[in-house]
């Protein structure tokens, strides 16, 4: 390990050069005089592979070896973002590469910038599994990350009048210099036709699928490059494509149009990814792709187990532990039951402990919007022979397991079973994750409470010990010491280099809290993330913003229950009272979002037209003298975060209490110095027991309050009539004082309020979080005060560092060792 640390030290930035110039020359055919900033780019990444996969090999040949328990993380997203900076990082590289890049006249940080995110992920969840790959690489413990090789990733947003408009995202145009195609590993995966019914020799009756089709995957691995580089776990994508020789008949009888159709749609199965989160939208295109993934997953596995234990089952579950990022990838539960049962000829009862054994499921989610379901109709269709698996899971779940708890018990066997009895029949994601998983978490303390509590009651009495909490976390690589290099380099100076890896250490930073001479160059950073932050909205919206002012940041999903639109509320309401006493003392600041809506979601669209046109008005508005500006900024993705959240003075957590599950954006600004204004949701409660509650402020109904509200009635008309602010700020949605010549234009917003209930009382928090504003102002006005908040916010944010969430998987969960490659 030693020696690898030392061959890359060793590498100067002159070797760097010639090898990045040595790569335009021969693998992309130009020269240092003619060379496009993309074939910079990509040589500058050809040369860092060199370590990369390198590293890669003896990574695979290590963990085959010594035959290791490893982990499979399933997930339908992985939201990986820009990959050449963060392996240069990761690699101890980055200074090298910079040195002999400037000897070539060329600037690292415009270079880097040329690589396109890879974005094939929505929020969250996504970005959570690129953080835990990261960690498990960099911890040198097994594993594998399986998911899609979309061909399209999270839309591109543009704003048109203040409207968002979707464009595709084409992120390999240029190409991928980081992942490799193994053709010698693809798989050939059934789907739809019929199944049949017969006895066998023995006279044992066998089910036999005669599937409609045969879609090949084609697997593109990802090198993941842990901190330090020891360690380079994989990535595996698979891509759809047609079988060649599928349809020949049709095409030899001149069905030229028929044949190429099914080539189309098999190959439209990796297209593109869903841009919903937190709904579910029922496609069978949706079900096919995580059918698809699934199948050639647990197929790449079993040929690796075989290769060590030949038809030997009994070692699989010590082997192999798979966790489910959430319900989308649960049809690995009856497709490993199938190739068991039907395939291996295993009897049930063995195959079904095999498959509790492997399996664990991470919920993200209590919205009911948001559990997944399926139409059987749909199911009986595309896996016609998984549906049966499920309804035979089903059977002896309800028969044994809840009637030996619940004898009788009818109502309950109805809310356990894995179908949903109704109009149309459903098959429920979640209950067959739970009955199926040997471990269920949530991702945040309060979150897992309300898992056992209100999401899976009766299945928690049924197996109490099943239920556990894996409190999310992020990476400190990428979201401090890659995206905040000044910030690293003081606490480098200040506590030594190891925190990257040592979640502890960065806690010795509180001795410095109250020291002036840090105080100062913790905030000179700080204004200086955000001059260079002042850029980047000049070139996105041509808004001049002015770097003293608080910097107040809302990036994530657009949703309801995320509340934008209670941000929205409060600015109007300070641009109201600016209007109403323009001497009014106030501290200037620059609300800042980021935020893509999925294009069905018409409410979410609505507030960022309304946002847009709010901001047009006030960023012009000579009145105001300046002390308030919004912007939003267009195409929020990983990359543009790297560039926000460094410069962010406050982070805005302000879901409805009970309705986040974690959130990881919180953590990421706290950890960069932003002080959260949050309502106790998510791992904002956690957040503010690590950084001290005189760090953070809070506001807002608890849990239990909002459920109380809710039980006795809640009326929003009773805080319109009550509270004369928020009527004047409801009723200007009705003007066109935002949208000169077309009143009725941001109507929606208002009527959400209203009319539609506020299901997530906006009007019931609004004083609260005003109040809370305040505070902040307060705050900020103490300048030494706020420095002392700011460095123990990144001094006390070691609890979120991702490789602390592995660490609790591998302890509750998978029962990992790690593996030193040599
Ligand atoms: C489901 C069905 C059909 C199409 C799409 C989907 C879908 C896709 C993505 C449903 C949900 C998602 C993503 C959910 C998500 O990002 N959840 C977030 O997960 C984070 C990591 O645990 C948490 O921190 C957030 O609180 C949670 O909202």
């Amino acid at each position: 390990a030693k020696e690898t640390e030392m061959a890359i030290g060793k590498i100067t930035p002159k070797q760097f050069k010639e090898s990045i110039i040595k790569h335009l020359n021969s693998t992309f055919g130009t020269d240092i005089n003619k060379a496009s900033k993309k074939a910079w780019w990509n040589a500058t990444s050809a040369a860092l592979n060199e370590f990369v996969y390198d590293r890669l090999s003896q990574t695979q040949k290590t963990h085959f070896e010594k035959d290791t328990r490893a982990v499979h993380y399933f997930s339908l997203e992985f939201l990986m973002g820009r990959l050449t900076g963060n392996n240069l990082h990761n690699l101890g590289l980055f200074e090298t590469a910079k040195k002999a890049l400037t000897e070539l006249d060329i600037d690292i940080n415009t270079l880097v910038d040329e690589e396109e995110d890879m974005a094939l992920g929505n929020g969250g969840l996504g970005r959570l599994a690129a953080c835990f790959i990261d960690s498990l690489a960099t911890m040198e413990l097994p594993a594998i990350g399986y998911g899609i090789h979309y061909e399209h990733g999270l839309f591109r947003q543009e704003f048109k009048d203040g409207h968002q408009i979707e464009r595709p995202d084409s992120w390999r145009e240029y190409g991928n210099p980081f992942e490799i195609r193994r053709p010698e590993s693809i798989q050939d995966i059934p789907v739809y036709g019929y199944v049949e019914t017969k006895f066998n020799d023995a006279g044992k009756v066998v089910k036999e699928w005669h599937p409609g089709r045969i879609i090949k995957g084609v697997p593109w691995d990802v090198p993941v490059v842990g901190y330090s580089g020891k360690t380079v776990n994989v990535l595996r994508l698979w891509e759809s494509r047609a079988t060649n020789f599928f349809n020949w008949d049709v095409f030899n009888s001149g069905g030229y149009h028929d044949a190429h159709k099914e080539n189309v749609e098999s190959e439209t199965i990796s297209k593109v990814l869903y841009p919903n989160d937190e709904t579910d939208a029922g496609k069978e295109l949706r079900l096919i792709q995580q059918y698809f993934f699934c199948a050639c997953s647990l197929k790449d596995i079993i040929r690796r187990y075989k290769r060590a234990h030949a038809d030997d089952w009994s070692n699989f579950s010590a082997q192999v532990a798979v966790q489910l990022n959430d319900t989308h990838p649960a049809i690995a539960i009856p497709e490993l039951m199938r190739i068991l049962v039907d395939r291996a000829d295993m009897d049930w009862d063995q195959a079904w402990k095999i498959c509790r054994e492997t399996f664990s499921y991470t919920n993200h989610t209590l919205l009911p919007e948001a559990l997944e379901k399926w139409s059987v109709r749909l199911f009986e269709k595309v896996l016609p022979r998984h549906l049966e698996i499920i309804y035979e899971i089903n059977r002896r779940f309800l028969e044994s397991e809840v009637d030996a708890k619940w004898p009788g018990d009818n109502a309950i066997k109805s809310k356990l079973s894995i179908i949903e009895e109704g109009h149309e029949r459903m098959v429920r994601m979640g209950n067959l994750s739970v009955i199926g998983s040997n471990k269920v978490n949530g991702v945040a303390e309060v979150h897992s409470a309300l898992v056992k509590s209100d999401l899976f009651p009766e299945f928690n009495a049924l197996w109490t010990d099943k239920f556990t909490n894996v409190t999310n976390g992020v990476t400190p690589r990428r979201w401090l010491k890659a995206c905040n290099p000044a910030l690293s380099k003081l606490i480098d100076k200040t506590v030594g280099d190891q925190w990257p890896t040592n979640q502890e250490i960065l806690r010795d930073l509180d001795k410095k809290a109250d020291d002036a001479k840090f105080q100062k160059a913790y905030m000179d950073i700080k204004h200086e993330n955000k001059v260079a932050l002042t850029k980047v909205i000049k070139e996105l919206t041509d808004v001049d913003v002015d770097p003293s002012a608080i910097f107040d940041i809302q990036i994530k999903r657009l949703h309801e229950y995320k509340r934008q639109h209670l941000n929205l509320l409060h600015i109007m309401a300070l641009y109201r009272r600016l209007l109403q006493n323009p001497t009014m003392d106030m501290v200037p600041r620059v609300f800042i979002f980021g935020a893509k809506a999925a294009p069905g979601y018409k409410l979410a669209k609505d507030i960022i037209y309304a946002i847009n046109k709010v901001a047009d008005k006030v960023n012009n508005d000579e009145r105001i003298g300046g002390k308030l500006k919004v912007v939003f900024l267009p195409n929020y993705r990983v990359s543009l975060a790297e560039k926000m959240i460094p410069a962010a003075d406050v982070s805005e957590q302000i879901s409805t209490a009970g309705k986040e599950a974690s959130g990881t954006g919180n953590m990421k600004l706290a950890l960069n110095g932003a002080i959260t204004i949050g309502t106790l949701d998510g791992a904002n409660i956690e957040i503010a027991e690590e950084v001290g509650e005189e760090n953070v402020v809070i506001f807002g109904l608890t849990v239990d309050e909002v459920k109380a509200l809710k039980k006795q009635g809640y009326n929003p008309w009773d805080y319109y009539y009550g509270n004369e602010e928020i009527k004047a700020v409801l009723d200007w949605f009705d003007t066109d004082y935002f949208t000169p010549g077309k009143p009725g234009e941001l109507s929606s917003i208002k009527n959400s309020f209203l009319d539609g209930g506020d299901p997530y009382l906006c009007l019931a928090d609004f004083e609260s979080y005003s109040e809370g504003q305040k505070e902040i102002e307060a705050k900020y006005k103490d300048k030494k005060g706020w420095a002392r908040s700011a460095i123990l916010n990144t001094a006390y944010m070691g609890k979120f560092n991702s490789d602390r969430s592995i660490q609790d998987y591998v302890d509750r969960i998978w029962k990992l060792k790690s593996c030193t490659v040599k």
